[in-house]
């Protein structure tokens, strides 16, 4: 039986337009799922949209569209884009789902059922467009300290959950889990928070109508980070125990932005924790982008459309430079210029170069078929060793969810490749016949050490990675394909295209 992985992503708002900052995080999840499935797990990755509260109910009617009307067009712009992107969900949850809102109903009445959610009053400040209360001493100039944006006194009458009942058990279980949240600068910023002490938190609200009724009292809808966190299981059809939820509850990792890693590392366990159902094993928070050093806004107009960047540098350039540019966790900062670059220097230069030259000179010295290696030489081994080597720093690094660290490995063992070449200098040993099984064992470790690379590019690059393995004449892509040797000694290796065609950057 294969080992379960279970990856998510954050469920989108269908209030905005997917941007980079949404493409980002999937793509890692994507990445992240394929090198498990690579690796012989058996991996279930979740993505989907958050359609109810306020903020989808207003922009709906200021369309002119019901909110339904409105989830279904926007849910459709996530869907394409993930599908452009290559991404590999399995699933694809909506909250206005038949099988969420059963789920988010069943949640809540346990909770209930257990004395953790009661109905009291509620008199706070509230940041409509974050859906968030503060207390007065939280806010700034009486502005939310998420969006410095204005707030209203509300008062309402509200359930609410237990949450202070929680604080204790849940810093044991941060302070018991050093993986639970990461990076650890993160982790030691929700510590700190647990530690100034949990209020007890609204999980209701009356003064807007769109989301999933709370049992029984259907004057409430239930609070959207209730209704959006509880996904993560109705996807996998809790409260049904049976199938996926059985299977694949606790999550492996949610894989969420800074901005929301209170939700996911206080909120979201301490649900669970009444409800009595395992914590996810780790949430990683990745950082921020920004572009050209500015805050992505729609009043900027300076919003990065992952379409447009597909249609201009195509699919895996893209996939390419989000993954290598930052390494995640931290900020980063988009340009144009800093793209080509990557695409010029990385993917024209040392990946496609490299295959590029090495199957020409297989095609001009031996027609293009593989000989059989010969004698091991001090080169060879080396370039052999750090080929394998590669297996187990990839396998850490991406363990430590370091996607852009990885991506330098792997360029690591390219660059030896090219080096390899120089080194070797086969048109020198072409022009002497004695050397003729020396010059069949270079072609053989330069393209058995590609072979290998391009396997392990499989979870960033797919399209690239089938090329590359086409070229090859391989098609096996699992674990064992993985150990060195795989190539076959007669077998017919075609001369390869230029995979990024190098781009002009004065053009741009
Ligand atoms: O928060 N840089 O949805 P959302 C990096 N529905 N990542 C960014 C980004 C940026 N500039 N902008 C957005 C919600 N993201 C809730 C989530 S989950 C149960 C409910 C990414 O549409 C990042 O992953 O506002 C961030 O956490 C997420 O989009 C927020 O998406």
């Amino acid at each position: 039986m294969k080992p379960a992985f279970y990856v998510t992503t954050p469920i989108y708002y269908v209030n905005d337009v997917p941007h980079i900052g949404h493409a980002y995080t999937t793509l890692a999840a994507d990445v992240l799922a394929r090198y498990k499935r690579l690796k012989g797990f058996d991996v279930f990755f979740l993505t989907g949209t958050d359609e109810h509260g306020q903020k989808v109910e207003k922009a709906a009617y200021a369309a002119g569209e019901t909110p339904l009307e409105l989830a279904d067009r926007v849910m459709k712009r996530f869907q394409a884009l993930w599908e452009k992107l290559e991404i590999s969900n399995n699933d694809f949850i909506r909250t206005t789902q038949e099988r969420h809102k059963k789920g988010v109903t069943e949640l809540f009445e346990r909770v209930m059922e257990k004395g953790d959610i009661y109905l009291g009053e509620y008199e706070d400040w509230y940041c409509t467009p974050c859906e968030t209360f503060w207390t007065e001493t939280q806010l700034i100039d009486f502005k939310c300290p998420d969006c410095n944006r204005p707030t209203e006194k509300l008062k309402e009458e509200s359930y609410f959950f237990r949450m202070s009942k929680y604080q204790e058990q849940l810093l044991a279980h941060i302070e018991a889990n050093p993986e639970f949240i990461q990076p650890k600068s993160r982790r030691n910023e929700i510590i700190a928070f647990v530690k100034e002490g949990l209020r007890d938190l609204s999980v209701s609200r009356t003064t807007f109508q769109w989301g999933i009724p709370v049992p029984g009292n259907d004057k409430h809808v239930v609070y959207v980070w209730f209704d959006a966190l509880t996904n993560y299981i109705t996807a996998l059809g809790y409260p049904d125990e049976a199938g996926n939820f059985g299977k694949y509850w606790p999550c492996d990792v949610h894989l969420i932005g800074k901005d929301i890693l209170r939700f996911h590392t206080v909120y979201w366990p301490t649900f669970l924790m009444a409800a009595g159902l395992p914590i996810p094993k780790r949430v990683f928070a990745h950082g921020w982008w920004t572009v050209e050093g500015q805050k992505m806004s729609k009043s900027l107009q300076n919003v990065v459309e992952p379409n447009m960047l597909i249609d201009k540098y195509g699919v895996d350039a893209v996939r390419y430079f989000l993954l290598r540019e930052v390494p995640f966790g931290l900020d980063g900062d988009f340009s144009h210029q800093a793209l080509i670059h990557r695409i010029n220097s990385d993917l024209a230069n040392d990946l496609g170069n490299l295959l590029n030259r090495s199957t020409a000179m297989l095609g001009k010295y031996f027609g293009g078929v593989l000989q059989a290696p010969g004698e091991e030489t001090e080169l060879d081994k080396n370039y052999r060793e750090k080929t394998v080597a590669l297996l187990e720093q990839v396998e850490k690094h991406i363990e430590d969810l370091a996607f852009s660290r990885t991506l330098q490995a792997i360029w690591e063992v390219i660059s030896a490749g090219n080096k390899y070449i120089d080194e070797t200098a086969p048109w020198t040993l072409a022009k002497d016949p004695a050397q003729k099984e020396r010059l069949g064992t270079v072609m053989y470790y330069m393209l058995e050490s590609q072979r290998i690379v391009y396997l392990l590019l499989s979870a960033f690059m797919p399209k690239t990675a089938e090329k590359g393995l086409g070229y090859l004449g391989w098609t096996q892509v699992d674990d064992a394909a993985l150990a060195w040797g795989g190539l076959k000694p007669g077998s017919s290796i075609a001369k390869a295209e230029a995979l990024f065609p190098r781009i002009e950057e004065k053009a741009e």
